[in-house]
This record gives structure tokens, sequence and C-alpha cells, in this order.
């Protein structure tokens, strides 16, 4: 697959780290190539529609954004860009992320954002992955060999808490 970043992870603040660092994480353990950027659609708005506008063309293939309170980053992206947006909605603030939530998830015909759960960063990559699997093989393969894991790990646990009664 090569070096070049296939996939671009957005946040909004380096307040998401802590929650976006698990995407790249799963990206590691996926070997796809990415890059993370802080950019915010409120504070950098010029910013984030230069980066969400030049993405097709440096490469990347799919485009991860997070951010919490009025979360307007995957959306913000999706309107400089026809790639595959996935938006996390980030728990912060005081409406413990349902705002992010509505935020992200709520587009306008035409313009969409693929939402997963509150903070579900980790299944942000492993989308990202799905998608990108459809042109390469050995991410595919990863993806195959992930789920085989977790079933065969969570087959071992069937028993365990078999107390009879
Ligand atoms: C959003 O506002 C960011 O994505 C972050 O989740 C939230 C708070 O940002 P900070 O005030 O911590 O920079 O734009």
């Amino acid at each position: 697959m090569g070096d070049k970043p296939l996939v671009g992870i957005l946040m909004g603040s380096e307040s998401d780290l802590p929650v976006m660092e698990k995407c790249s994480d799963v990206l590691k353990e996926m070997g796809v190539a990415h890059e993370v950027r802080i950019s915010s659609a409120h504070r950098t708005p010029e910013q984030t529609a230069r980066y969400a506008a030049g993405a097709r063309g440096r490469g990347i293939e799919v485009l991860i954004a997070g951010a919490g309170m009025a979360a307007h980053l995957a959306g913000a992206i999706a309107a400089h860009t026809t790639l595959p947006v996935i938006g996390v909605p980030i728990k912060s603030g005081e409406l413990g992320g349902l705002d992010a939530l509505y935020s992200t998830v709520q587009m306008p015909p035409g313009i969409p954002v693929a939402t997963v759960a509150i903070n579900g960063a980790k299944n942000a990559a492993y989308l990202a992955c799905a998608i990108l699997s459809i042109k390469y093989p050995d991410v595919r393969d990863r993806l195959d060999r992930f789920r085989e894991k977790t079933r065969a790990g969570l087959e071992g646990k069937f028993e365990v808490l078999d107390w009879g009664g």
C-alpha cells in the first residue's frame, strides 16, 4: 500500500486527541497510512476548507473528522469534497456528546456524513478500512483476520459465566 496517506484524520481541537488517537491506533494495526491534523470548522474555517478541497488531489481516499459541542467539522469537510467523510461526535461540554451527535449526523440530502457513535473513533477507523478494502486486498485480509480473532476470542468465553443454576 505504500507510505502515502490514504486516510486523513481531522479533529477540531487538541482536546479531541485522547479520543481520536484511537482512530490512528486502529489504522496502524491495519497497516493503513494516514495523516492527522487539527483544524476547526469554526476557528480555522478557511484552513479546513482548503484541506478538504485538496485532499483527493493529494491521494487521500477517506476522511475522518472528530469534533465536539456544535460539531460542524465533518459537515464542513463534506461540503468541500466528494470523498467519503466519516464523522466522530466527541463527548465534550455540558451535553455529553449528544450535541455533537446531532450536529454531525443531521446532514442535508446530497452532503452525506457517515456518523459513528459518540467517541466512536475506533469504528470510524474500521469503517474507513471497510471502504478501502474494496480496492486494497491486503486491507480486506487484515479486516477479515481481525473479525476472525474477535469471533474466536468471544467464543472462547462462551462458558465463562456458565454458573449453572
Ligand atoms: C470543538 O469544541 C472541538 O472539537 C472540541 O471538541 C470542543 C472544545 O474545544 P476546546 O475548547 O477544548 O479547544 O470545536
